[in-house]
């Protein structure tokens, strides 16, 4: 009986091991935030999303529960300046990682309800169109550099 414990212990533990790894289609990782610069309304966020399937997946929507809405951003060049614009989703080709980044795309927090500090957490969700979502808490807040 005891044998058959242990057993089962284990082929829970590897189901686990397995959902977490990247037998998940799409996995999120090292997100980050900068330190709000004194009186911004708004903030973004930067992560890594890895598609591990062979088609590509997007993201369409964030949630996040520090701000009043959330949006999708790009940068385009507009005359001479870089500008953000929203955009309805952001791709993630089949088998690669797409690094969400200053200067392209990002995930926009406007109306902030608490400035972000070094201390703030961020509880965020994104919605994927594979219909899988992937909720984090994202602690990497860094200082802002001139
Ligand atoms: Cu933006």
């Amino acid at each position: 009986m005891k044998k058959f414990f242990i057993l089962f212990a284990l082929i829970l533990f590897t189901t686990q091991m397995y959902a977490n790894s990247a037998s998940e289609p799409i996995t999120v990782q090292n997100a980050y935030s900068f330190k709000s610069a004194p009186n911004a309304k708004n903030g973004s966020v930067f992560l890594e999303i890895k598609n591990n399937t062979n088609s590509n997946i997007n993201l369409i929507k964030a949630q996040s529960d520090i701000s009043e809405h959330t949006e999708l951003h790009t940068h385009v060049h507009s005359k001479d300046k870089m500008i953000m614009k929203a955009v309805d989703k952001i791709e993630i080709k089949a088998n690669s990682t797409l690094s969400l980044k200053p200067f392209h795309e990002h995930i926009m927090l406007i109306n902030l309800k608490k400035s972000i500090q070094k201390d703030t957490k961020i509880s965020l969700k994104l919605f994927f169109d594979n219909g899988q979502n992937v909720s984090i808490l994202l602690t990497d807040i860094k200082e802002r550099n001139k």
